[in-house]
């Protein structure tokens, strides 16, 4: 649309609205050329079961006939957050490759080169599953972008690649990131309890610390297909002192597994842990969960610790597990 042509008795509508198309086709989330683009900007590490991925530079390679492989896993994704993807071969593989695909900058072909650099995870020994653990930056230039997999087998021959369309909620971020992200229709919650011993979940947001919960997802089985939570302290406002990272699974929302990973980002360095739930869930509110971390900040705005109070809990909030009502004339 944009190239030089010879308009006959071109009225100035028409040159308008091609000058605002060429402007609309000119804009990008990225400066310079898709050569410039990196994984870095979409996916900041890639392991499996332990073993982290070598991050290589180029294009990964071709498929050459070599393991078939499906992929699953939650699609959608907060920046910061993490994904666990599980690989599923019809026969063994021994390594696995992750790229961004072409398809991410409106290329037609998914696996054509345009996003530079992929992960190589090369694992301990052939298997038919894995569980891919992704890690992503605190910005992510697009909200929608394809993850490839490809996996090879022991004599490094690979096969077709299986493709994971993402979906970016972007959240927050700050000195301190929580996220948590699962894999099933349920409720999970997140909470988390600052040194100033305040708790931070869906029925108390945020903390007069700076603390804040800006996502919840599945509250009360009422499905949104996030399956995501976060919560953050803003640069400069994250006290100094211990924190406590809890999971609780509110509802099965009928699901009989949910696999959760929670990540800690600590002002850049941090921690993953990864667990599950099954059974009902226990319609927790203050003080429920499981215990998957705690750590400390080293820096930061001295707290005013403030014992937590035993004997007159702040009122639970208001979460109602919606139910099926049969009307009666
Ligand atoms: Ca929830």
């Amino acid at each position: 649309m944009c190239r030089r042509r010879t308009i006959r008795a071109a009225t100035f509508m028409t040159m308008s609205w091609l000058l605002a198309a060429c402007q609309q086709s000119a804009q990008s989330p990225f400066s310079a050329s898709s050569e410039s683009v990196s994984i870095d900007q979409f996916a900041t590490s890639a392991s499996a079961d332990g073993t982290e991925g070598l991050r290589r530079s180029g294009t990964a390679p071709s498929p050459a006939g070599g393991p078939t492989i499906t992929v699953s896993g939650n699609p959608s994704v907060v920046n910061g957050g993490t994904l666990a993807v599980g690989v599923q071969g019809a026969t063994p593989f021994a390594s696995v490759y992750v790229l961004i695909g072409g398809k991410t900058l409106g290329l037609a072909a998914e696996a054509a080169g345009g996003i530079s650099g992929h992960y190589e995870i090369r694992l301990p020994a052939p298997q038919t599953s894995a569980t891919i653990l992704l890690t992503f930056p605190q910005a992510i230039a697009l909200t929608d972008f394809q993850l490839l997999f490809a996996a090879a087998n022991a004599a490094g021959v690979v096969g077709p690649y299986a493709a994971l369309p993402t979906r970016v909620t972007q959240v927050g971020t700050g000195d301190i990131q929580v996220t948590l992200s699962w894999d099933a229709d349920s409720d999970v919650d997140l909470h988390v309890i600052g040194p100033d011993g305040e708790e931070i979940y869906y029925g108390s947001r945020t903390s007069s610390s700076g603390g804040e919960l800006d996502l919840d997802s599945n509250a009360a089985c009422a499905i949104d297909g996030v399956r995501n939570e976060n919560i953050t302290w803003p640069v400069g406002r994250a006290p100094a002192g211990t924190y406590t990272v809890r999971v609780d699974y509110w509802d099965n929302c009928g699901v009989d597994r949910t696999n959760y990973t929670v990540r800690i980002n600590n002002g850049g360095s941090g921690q993953i842990v990864s667990g599950f739930f099954a059974g009902l869930g226990d319609q927790g509110s203050l003080g429920s969960g499981r215990l998957v971390a705690t750590f400390e900040r080293q820096t930061g705005p001295a707290s005013t610790v403030t014992p937590i109070s035993t004997g007159s809990p702040r009122p639970a909030a208001q979460k109602v597990r919606r139910t099926v009502t049969t009307k009666h004339d």
